[in-house]
């Protein structure tokens, strides 16, 4: 038995998963954490190392590694791979003309060995901010297409949604499929 089967299988036993949360800097990271906990959304400074910060879910215990994504703190990325069953990667809705940017940080990413079956979760952040519904949908889709999901390989599963960390859209319904997407890969429980 490999040591990661052991360490998952320990795991198992905690019911404890690991979720990794990415972007580029002031996507919205840090404030759809704190969003997720039920704190005030409205004090967030920029994250200079990571925050780690654990929700219940159901029974299962969700460890949420928040990492700054300053330029010069991403290469520090690499050292909150290893252990990860779930990727969120946060874009900013407002910020389209960094899209190329992200896509090539993001395609970096999911290059990684250390990932490899970890399902990825792409939150379109700030939608609070783009009135229009239409508009809404289809910068999401926008997204979606500069980013090129269609092409990250198959160990990946993916799903793109629009979200605000400041109104709370969708974010409990993002994070319910990252940990149903690995209880049925890593844990294979029915509750
Ligand atoms: P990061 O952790 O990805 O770097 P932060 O991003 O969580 O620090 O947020 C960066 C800025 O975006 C913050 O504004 C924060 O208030 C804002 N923000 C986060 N989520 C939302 C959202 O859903 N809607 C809107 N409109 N803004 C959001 P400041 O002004 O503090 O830089
Ligand atoms: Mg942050």
């Amino acid at each position: 038995m490999g040591l990661l089967t052991i360490i998952r299988k320990q795991r198992l036993k905690d019911r404890e998963m690991r979720i990794l949360m990415l972007g580029l800097d002031n996507a919205g990271k840090t404030t759809i954490v704190k969003a997720l906990l039920g704190e005030d959304v409205k004090t967030i400074s920029p994250t200079l190392g990571f925050n780690i910060r654990t929700l219940e879910h159901g029974k299962y215990k969700v460890n949420i590694w928040d990492a700054g994504g300053q330029r010069t703190l991403r290469p520090f990325w690499k050292n909150y791979y290893e252990d990860t069953d779930g990727l969120i990667w946060v874009v900013d809705a407002t910020a389209l003309d960094r899209l190329e940017d992200c896509r090539v940080e993001l395609q970096k990413v999911l290059t990684e060995d250390r990932l490899a079956g970890a399902c990825l979760l792409i939150m379109v952040n700030k939608l609070d901010a783009i009135g229009d519904e239409i508009l809404k949908k289809k910068v999401v889709q926008q997204v979606e297409k500069v980013l090129m999901l269609g092409k990250v390989d198959s160990t990946h599963s993916w799903k793109v949604i629009g979200c605000s960390a400041y109104d709370g859209t969708n974010l409990q319904e993002g994070l319910d499929w990252v940990v149903d997407e690995i209880k049925s890969r890593l844990f294979l429980l029915d509750d």
